[in-house]
């Protein structure tokens, strides 16, 4: 399992599917780097080239190998910091 600081999540300030990974991590008291793909242009194409889609939330995973996951499903996104984080 890559450390916390190796996750990153591709968002948007008003999408609620990104309100509300945005909340459960605050509830979990995680801290993860947000990248916002509305503000910055290039994380949203960077986003479509890693990942194959542009929609968000998804959650960029930098594994220890080198290879990079990206995760787009908001509940797989709780759901796996939940189960591999939350205290
Ligand atoms: N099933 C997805 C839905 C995510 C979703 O619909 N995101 C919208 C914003 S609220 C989006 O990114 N739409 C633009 C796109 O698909 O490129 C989830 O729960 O994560």
């Amino acid at each position: 399992m890559p450390p916390l600081s190796a996750h990153s999540l591709y968002q948007s300030p008003y999408c609620p599917f990104c309100v509300k990974v945005r909340s459960a991590l605050q509830a979990m008291q995680l801290e993860i780097e947000m990248v916002d793909t509305v503000r910055d242009p290039e994380a949203r194409q960077a986003l479509i080239n890693g990942g194959g889609r542009s929609m968000v939330p998804c959650l960029r995973i930098d594994h220890e190998d080198g290879s990079v996951e990206w995760m787009y499903e908001s509940d797989d996104i709780i759901d796996y910091f939940r189960d591999n984080f939350a205290q």
